[in-house]
């Protein structure tokens, strides 16, 4: 299947600071990357690599946690050919403006019954170690969604608030809206509108950076999960100064270029495409 982003789409991304795609992976490839989670998350790595961030494991890991792993694709390869589409690349790039786009990294995301919320948060406030520190993402669920089901959630029009920092809690916060009604207070926002996608699974939604978005506790019967491609301008490269713990490990001595073999080129409007992909 192959995106194709109409009008009407690119006005509500503007307008919204997110849109809805439906149909943006086919069953069967939903059906694949559903089976790969128990693997993922149990450590039985396809490639014989970690993934980069890993916060659940089967006999260890506590019942109400959202379970989620960061740059899965480079342990599997249904996830990386899911990640590293070229019409994703294209989609996120032309919605952001930028020449092209690249793989920052991906997260794959389980959140079973019970477990509890993600807190609301703009992804560009995360993105500090990159020039320019700017993201766009294609959140793909592989399941359909539910607003009791801990879906993911927008606040419409919250890309053109100012960057906020990071939010003090990330990982299952009581009420994961705190940090960001701070911001609508401070962006003149008396009532933001909070819309919970409630989709069927192979739909996917595109996000801008800075639009505030979170989950909450699943209180549904049935699993939510999806699979996210964050991408980063073509262009992108690491902060001279600041650091990301995690990814500032893939730069080399010298200079600040970002090498494709850790974030590869997905789309570029002249026509370029990480050779590998
Ligand atoms: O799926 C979720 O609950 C949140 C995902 C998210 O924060 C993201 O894709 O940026």
């Amino acid at each position: 299947m192959r995106i194709v982003l109409d009008t009407g789409k690119i006005e509500s991304f503007h307008r919204d600071g997110f849109v809805v795609v439906e149909d943006a992976l086919d069953a069967s490839t939903v059906a694949a990357a559903r089976s790969r989670f128990g693997h993922l998350f149990a450590g039985c790595f396809e490639t014989g690599i970690q993934p980069d961030e890993w916060n659940w494991r089967p006999e260890s890991g506590a019942r109400d946690v959202t379970r989620q792993i960061c740059n899965a694709w480079k342990s599997d390869s249904i996830i990386a050919a899911i990640v590293t589409r070229v019409d994703i690349g294209c989609a996120c790039a032309e919605l952001r403006g930028w020449h092209g786009a690249r793989l920052n990294q991906d997260n794959v995301i389980w959140k079973p019954p019970g477990a509890r919320s993600l807190g609301f948060h703009q992804d560009d406030s995360y993105q500090d170690w990159i020039v320019p520190g700017e993201m766009m993402t294609f959140w793909i669920t592989l399941d359909d969604t539910r607003a009791d089901q801990g879906t993911i959630e927008y606040v419409a029009g919250s890309h053109r608030w100012p960057l906020s920092p990071p939010i003090d809690q990330f990982h299952a916060p009581d009420d994961p809206t705190t940090d960001m009604r701070a911001a609508a207070g401070r962006a003149g926002e008396a009532r933001p509108e909070i819309v919970p996608i409630e989709v069927t699974a192979g739909s996917a939604v595109i996000h801008h950076g800075r639009t505030w978005h979170g989950s909450r506790d699943n209180r549904g019967k049935t699993p939510r999960r999806s699979v996210v491609a964050h991408c980063m301008s073509s262009a992108a490269h690491f902060h001279p100064v600041n650091v990301s713990p995690v990814y500032s490990r893939y730069r080399r001595y010298g200079t600040n270029d970002m090498d494709e073999s850790f974030f590869p080129v997905l789309w570029r409007q002249d026509g370029y495409r990480t050779p590998w992909l």
